[in-house]
């Protein structure tokens, strides 16, 4: 077995944090998720998919990337939304480097944002994304607006979806880090465990299929998880705000939360490489969104 610890370069070894920030729906844990060859993050066509910071680590030979995706950045107020902002200061606090996320659909829902970016005097990317979709003028547009308030190190131009390779990104992340020993094993590749993964799994399933507002209002745990020879045995809970939120969640005769859980088997199993079985149960934490101890309990705190 080969270790790239064993004969990297001590004098040229680059490792660092690097923060993916920006507005809701800018298309960072996309990102994320190619840079870390991972399915890591959870992904929805929604805003305010990400609640939490995860890491993804990208080791080579030369350099290792500790990725951060963070929960985007809009106007919704609130206690969840306190949390979501706090997540993502708390990951400024930690990079060696913060990488701005961009896109022209998104109007100036990041400014509030942008200033709190400064005071770190960490250095800066801007990545326009989502060039696939967008006219070019409203791109410019943006990159002169931006331009305006902040001063990057470097502005790219990409698609999260459709582009093929992100040597480029990687190799001006790569050189701005410093120079480090590897932060971590190399068999290492994120920082959260699979009870977590599970459960942000299923919230990902619950965005995509059900519709309305009750998405924003689920929160999901892990209950049981039990690793058997042949398959995986998982139960866990989605938690909603208010009754009527359980009833449309679980649907007429449960239609709703099995289309749910064999969306989010499927995509366990995909990750895991393993079969799984899963089991899920809806229930109510009357507002918990809005109580300091209901939100502790879920984690968000
Ligand atoms: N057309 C196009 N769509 C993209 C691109 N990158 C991401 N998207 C889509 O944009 C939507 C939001 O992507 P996410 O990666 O969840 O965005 P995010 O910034 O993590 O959002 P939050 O977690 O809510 O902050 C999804 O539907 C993606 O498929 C891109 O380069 N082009
Ligand atoms: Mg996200």
């Amino acid at each position: 077995m080969s270790n790239h610890h064993n004969n990297i370069n001590k004098d040229k070894y680059k490792a660092g944090f690097v923060s993916l920030v920006g507005a809701t729906n800018a298309g960072k844990s996309t990102l994320f998720n190619r840079l870390t060859n991972s399915d890591l993050a959870i992904i929805t066509k929604r805003e305010q998919t990400t609640r939490e910071l995860i890491d993804g680590v990208l080791t080579t030979s030369d350099y290792q990337i500790i990725f951060i995706d963070t929960p985007g950045y809009n106007h919704t107020k609130g206690l969840l939304a306190d949390f979501m902002l706090a997540q993502t200061i708390k990951s400024l606090q930690k990079s060696d480097l913060f990488v701005l996320v961009s896109s022209p659909d998104k109007s100036s829902e990041e400014d509030l944002l942008l200033e709190r970016l400064p005071p770190f005097k960490t250095p800066l990317l801007l990545v326009l994304n989502k060039v696939d979709s967008c006219q070019n003028d409203k791109l410019e547009k943006k990159i002169a607006y931006l331009n305006e308030k902040l001063t990057f190190i470097k502005i790219l131009k990409l698609s999260a979806t459709l582009d093929d390779d992100f040597d480029e990104l990687l190799k001006i992340i790569s050189s701005i880090l410093p120079v480090r020993p590897p932060i971590f094993d190399q068999s290492t590749f994120t920082n959260r465990n699979l009870r977590f993964l599970v459960a942000e799994f299923i919230r990902e399933a619950a965005m995509k299929i059900c519709y309305q507002e009750i998405p924003y209002r689920i929160a999901v745990q892990t209950q049981e998880y039990k690793k058997l020879a042949k398959i995986t045995k998982i139960t866990a809970y989605l938690y909603v705000d208010k009754k009527n939120s359980q009833a449309i969640l679980v649907g007429t005769n449960g239609r709703m939360i099995k289309k749910i859980g064999t969306s989010a088997r499927q995509r366990i199993e995909g990750f895991l490489g393993q079969r799984v079985f899963l089991e899920l149960s809806v229930k109510v934490l009357h507002n918990w969104h809005q109580d300091q101890l209901k939100l502790k309990f879920l984690g968000y705190s």
